[in-house]
């Protein structure tokens, strides 16, 4: 059910909605929902926003970003409840049961593995979750102004590696050609998101990567961040941004691994470079995401989560599962 004039209707109706974030959010996510807010807001809803993990530092500087909490108010019951960016319920935390804070759900994602669980469902193959609400931007007839572009741009150039992967569009150049003419600084915003690290992150990454391993083959590189490491770096989950990509770069490499402890759990990103679908490899594991990126949460010790994983991948690897 690919309807925009469904949103439009429900919006028309409400009088309050909810935006949630999916947890461990992204720039598309946190871009993507409070574009979203701005544009409701427009319209004459009450707004709120949502991310159980709040907003990573990175972020901290889009318009409007302190209207993002990460507490609903208890007993609140919204009109409408927006999902953005995720492709699963679950995806969106476990401190709150959607169904029962909002009437009616409505999921907005371009992950084409979602599982459409919303009451409204607009899945959509494009870049970024960005890319959609844009269009919802359009279709409601609210003009793009300085501060909607700033965040979908933040959102757009993130899920595109600023427009290196494959996901990246004619549509999506073209929609960054209107963002920059709504007022959207393209230098002053990739400088904050690409040229600004923490110290911290520069050191935590540069100890994982001393210690990287690789499968017989190299064509599958791994880098490890325990509890011990988070706490002795004094580092947070955003510390670790761009870290596998990092991985995934080195020549000859075709999966790139993050395997992060995380109390006794591990938490798995997945890269692959030209030809194997990491997506297939995470669903195996109870995760998902996109061909090229991907993860999972694995229950158990670090050592044993990493044997299972990267013997799977050496499966893939081997069996010549090759995408086209
Ligand atoms: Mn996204």
């Amino acid at each position: 059910m690919q309807d925009l004039s469904a949103i439009k209707k429900a919006v028309k109706r409400a009088r309050t909605a909810l935006i949630v974030s999916h947890i461990d959010p992204d720039g598309d996510s946190i871009g993507s929902m409070i574009a979203l807010f701005i544009i409701l807001s427009r319209l004459g809803l009450k707004v709120s926003l949502y991310s159980q993990d709040g907003v990573p530092r990175i972020y901290n500087f889009l318009p409007d970003v302190s209207e993002v909490k990460n507490k609903v108010p208890p007993r609140e019951h919204f009109d409408l409840l927006f999902a953005v960016d995720s492709s699963d319920i679950k995806r969106l935390g476990d401190k709150i049961v959607i169904k029962q804070i909002a009437k009616t759900i409505i999921n907005i994602d371009h992950h084409l593995d979602n599982t459409n669980y919303g009451d409204i469902n607009y899945v959509q193959r494009c870049s970024s979750t960005a890319e959609i609400i844009y269009k919802l931007a359009k279709f409601l007839k609210v003009p793009i102004d300085r501060s909607i572009a700033q965040n979908l741009y933040v959102a757009l150039i993130t899920d595109t590696g600023n427009y290196r992967y494959e996901n990246t569009s004619a549509e999506t150049f073209s929609m960054a050609a209107e963002l920059l003419r709504a007022g959207v600084d393209t230098h002053d915003i990739t400088t904050r998101i690409y040229d600004t690290k923490s110290i911290t992150s520069i050191r935590i990454q540069a100890a994982a990567l001393g210690d990287l391993e690789t499968t017989s083959d190299r064509k599958c590189a791994f880098a490890t961040v325990t509890l011990d490491m988070m706490e002795r770096f004094h580092a947070k989950g955003e510390d670790l941004v761009g870290l596998v990509d990092q991985i995934r770069s080195i020549d000859g490499v075709e999966v790139a691994i993050l395997f992060r402890q995380e109390g006794d759990k591990v938490k798995v990103n997945f890269r692959s470079k030209d030809r194997i679908n990491v997506s297939e490899i995470a669903k195996g594991f109870g995760g998902g995401g996109h061909v090229r990126a991907a993860g999972a949460i694995i229950a158990g010790d670090l050592s044993s989560a990493k044997n299972k994983v990267v013997s799977e991948v050496e499966k893939y690897l081997k069996a010549s599962k090759y995408l086209v």
